[in-house]
């Protein structure tokens, strides 16, 4: 007995401290340190399988069950109560619900593990171990030691292992918990899967001790008609580089600038040639950039365009541009997986030039890099979102920062991207004084870091500040004074009312901005056929599509439209046995893969355009 409790406040003094260095000590950033364009540096994957211990209780994180120490029994007497070498294994990158069927509804955390050698180890380079995004929260420990914690499921980050790196059994542990949250980002209800764990590559990273972290190249919005253009622009380097010279080399233009870096790491630079063509979708150009400094080398391609407000139009490179677009999520509906690779990036922008886009929604959160580089190959252009989706804890200082911290992650991601026009700052949130504060707020942070871009907001249709008459409507979300367009969702024939109802609906903003319909749409089961007035058939959604289209054509300033979705998703929210089964069927193409009507009006529509 005396044994028992004397182990059970060994176990407890052991379990407050491992609780203290997990939650209190560990820093919740990874350490600010950026390293872009990360498939441009010195890197080996460690995608591939990883071994997995399931945490229900969330024992590991709260410091009860010291699992990313990796014990083993040391012999047969010891008692270790988990395993990774006997455990089964997950692949990475991948969500982990449809890897297994027991852990399809898993909503909780996943401890993995990766073993590797790593030859060479140079004491003039830095290694970092990087993810491209798991969600939601990651505790990332390395040979036993805690790194540090990253917040936010879509958006990358980077730890330094330099210092505890070995030649032989390095072990890297990671804790990635999907549970959900009322003051995440999103909040505890979305229309989508919680596809949880490591969902996008995994590299270690290897550079100089000095080495370039970040760039920003854009085309000086001034000088557009211009015979010489001017690409203005900035680098970080990280590690001792004040005094540092660096080198920004365009080969095709036969721009080669030297600079110097300042005591803050940085610098300005411009760079100018009368020979630039500028990136659009009928002529995606880009340039082979090439950034050195000391022996640290990163080479990119990147294109230059400017995007712009004007009135009630968007002007691209001083031209109006109509955006023909599609949502989409970042899932691949044939593996039933988050999408993570080059070849899920060709399936689904595939599609939409088949469709006849020129822009894509990607919804509604940060989608894989692979696909935003894809598509400045092939010329669509991107909004880009965080996922401030329904239920956000507005008034809650730490989750402003969470948005603000997820934001300047993508940014540091997709800065260089020419596809990439517009950032959206949120889905379907209700004004108050308090979400209307934090937008505001996070329009500050984002145009403080970025002003290439256009900013919008995916407003709710019901919050208008003149009241709504039925037939006439007025878009007055008092945030969109803050943004360049107005954007707004509206299902009706779906959701409110028959489609034959758009007949007599006119819509018009309270504001000299251009309008993009940025949701609209109703499900339907590919394959189930019906009148036009049968609910889920691939009819209603036709007619549905035609009477849509046909409402939004009337609206003044009608700068582009991104329906309601390229494909069938998965999402817990839809259970409708027969039709839904656990997917939102308002998808153009269903999870098969195979088009369903109503792909055929849009298509069609977009020809004419
Ligand atoms: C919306 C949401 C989207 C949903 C969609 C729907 O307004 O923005 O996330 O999936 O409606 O299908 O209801």
């Amino acid at each position: 007995m005396g044994l028992v409790s004397k182990n059970i406040k060994i176990k407890s003094f052991i379990g407050f401290f491992l609780f203290f260095q997990v939650i209190f000590l560990c820093p919740l950033r990874s350490q600010n340190v950026i390293i872009s364009n990360t498939s441009s540096r010195n890197s080996t994957s460690l995608n591939g399988k990883w071994k997995y211990v399931i945490d229900h209780y969330d024992a590991g994180q709260l410091g009860f069950l010291p699992i990313y120490t990796n014990l083993k029994p040391k012999d047969k007497t010891d008692r270790v109560e988990y395993s990774f070498d006997q455990a089964e294994s997950l692949w990475v990158p991948g969500s982990w619900n449809t890897q297994k069927p027991e852990l399809f509804y898993l909503e909780g955390t996943i401890w993995y593990r990766k073993t590797f050698d790593q030859e060479n180890i140079s004491k003039d380079k830095r290694y970092f171990v990087y993810f491209g995004a798991a969600n939601y929260l990651s505790t990332v420990t390395f040979n036993g030691k805690i790194l540090g914690k990253h917040e936010g499921g879509f958006t990358p980050f980077c730890f330094e292992i330099t210092k505890l790196i070995k030649d032989k059994d390095n072990y890297l542990i990671i804790g990635v918990s999907n549970t959900r949250a009322s003051d995440y980002i999103p909040g505890k209800v979305t229309d989508w899967f919680n596809h949880g764990g490591i969902t996008r590559d995994v590299k270690l990273i290897e550079v100089p001790t000095t080495f370039i972290s970040n760039y920003f190249l854009s085309l000086d919005k001034t000088t557009l008609n211009s015979k010489t253009k001017i690409i203005k622009g900035s680098l970080t380097l990280n590690g001792k580089a004040a005094g540092q010279k660096a080198r920004v080399t365009i080969p095709e233009l036969k721009v080669v600038k030297e600079v110097t870096i300042d005591s803050t790491g940085s610098c300005k630079f411009s760079l100018a040639s009368n020979k630039l063509e500028l990136w659009s979708p009928e002529n995606p150009k880009l340039y082979d950039v090439t950034i050195e400094s000391g022996t640290d080398k990163v080479t990119d391609r990147i294109g230059f365009r400017t995007i712009e407000a004007k009135g009630k139009q968007i002007l691209l490179n001083g031209k109006p541009v109509f955006l023909k677009g599609i949502s989409l999520h970042d899932e691949n509906p044939l593996r039933k997986d988050r999408a993570n690779s080059k070849d899920d990036a060709r399936l689904m922008l595939g599609w939409a030039k088949e469709l006849g886009c020129n822009f894509l929604r990607l919804a509604h959160y940060p989608h894989q890099e692979n696909i935003v580089r894809l598509a400045d190959e092939m010329g669509i252009m991107l909004w880009e979102e965080l996922p401030l989706y329904w239920g956000i804890d507005w008034g809650n200082a730490k989750v402003l920062q969470k948005a603000k911290d997820q934001y300047s992650e993508l940014i540091n991601r997709d800065y260089n991207r020419a596809s990439s026009i517009i950032w959206s700052i949120a889905n379907e949130t209700s004004p108050s004084p308090t979400r209307n504060q934090f937008l505001i707020s996070l329009v500050e942070h984002v145009r403080g870091m970025d002003s290439t871009r256009l900013l919008s907001a995916a407003c709710k249709k019901d919050q208008a500040v003149d009241g709504h008459p039925d037939d006439d409507y007025t878009l007055g979300d008092p945030i969109m004074k803050y943004l360049d367009i107005i954007s707004f969702n509206e299902y009706l024939g779906w959701y409110g009312g028959l489609p034959e109802e758009c007949r007599k609906k006119t819509y018009k903003a309270s504001m000299e901005k251009p309008v993009i319909v940025s949701e609209f749409g109703g499900d339907a089961l590919q394959g189930f056929y019906g009148d036009s007035l049968t609910r889920w058939s691939e009819n209603y959604q036709e007619n549905l599509y035609k009477e849509n289209l046909a409402m939004f054509d009337r609206i003044d300033g009608l700068a582009g439209l991104t329906p309601w979705i390229l494909t069938d998703f998965m999402t817990p929210l839809r259970q409708l046995p027969n039709v839904q089964d656990g997917w939102n069927r308002k998808g153009l193409i269903s999870e098969k893969g195979i088009k369903k009507r109503a792909f055929f009006v849009l298509q069609k529509y977009y020809k004419k355009k």
